[in-house]
């Protein structure tokens, strides 16, 4: 049950009720002025997550590509990253540069998230953090190249994970959610929150 890859770090229960209910409070004001969308891969695939952002850019996919972009799909500028984020990511990964983008992922049932490498980003050196919040989501962590030896973990409301140095170019994915299996949000399903440095 514990994952063992260089630089990856996962700080369980990080969040106590009390702190994931207000953050969920805050994502309610951002999802109202950046609502989640169903992003298209290049390929056409709808995905099953469900994304949006904060910050100064979002991470956006569609038939042109993937890339971070100043603006939603709809043309607005995305929310400011709650501050509760800013606070975590300044405790967590000391990092000198804010976060620029709190991509916001959103797993209903039968949701997943293939196993990919986090690319678009102009540096590979500052870490991301991760926020998960709902319901457990079985995360999947591989090493630098597709195909090579896996580990899996449930991670769960309220857990954070820094990925920095080896850890932040391993192929990663969200093989299954285990719907209902937390009531921090009315309707079911899982959040996770990941904060980068982009440009
Ligand atoms: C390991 N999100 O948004 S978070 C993503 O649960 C993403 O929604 C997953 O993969 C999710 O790109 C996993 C944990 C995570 C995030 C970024 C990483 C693990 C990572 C970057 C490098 C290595
Ligand atoms: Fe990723």
């Amino acid at each position: 049950t514990h994952l063992k890859v260089a630089g990856f770090d996962i700080h369980t229960s990080y969040l106590d009720s009390a702190a994931q209910a207000d953050l969920v409070a805050a994502l309610r004001d951002v999802v109202r002025r950046a609502p989640f969308v169903t992003p298209v891969t290049p390929s056409g695939k709808p995905m099953s997550v469900q994304m949006t952002a904060a910050g100064a850019y979002g991470w956006i996919t569609d038939r042109r590509g993937y890339r971070y972009a100043t603006e939603q799909p709809r043309g607005m500028p995305w929310p400011p990253i709650p501050q509760q984020l800013l606070s975590m990511w300044e405790d967590l990964t000391g990092s000198e540069r804010q976060p620029e983008c709190c991509l916001i992922n959103f797993y209903g049932e039968g949701a997943r998230l293939g196993l990919h490498q986090d690319k678009d980003e102009a540096c590979y050196d500052w870490p991301v953090m991760s926020v998960s919040l709902g319901d457990d989501g079985l995360f999947r962590m591989g090493g630098p190249a597709r195909g090579g030896k896996t580990q899996s973990i449930w991670l769960q409301s309220g857990d954070v994970v820094v990925m920095g140095g080896a850890a932040r170019l391993a192929y990663h994915g969200v093989d299954r959610i285990r719907f209902g299996s937390s009531t921090l949000l009315p309707k079911g399903g899982r959040i996770n929150l990941t904060l980068r440095v982009v440009t």
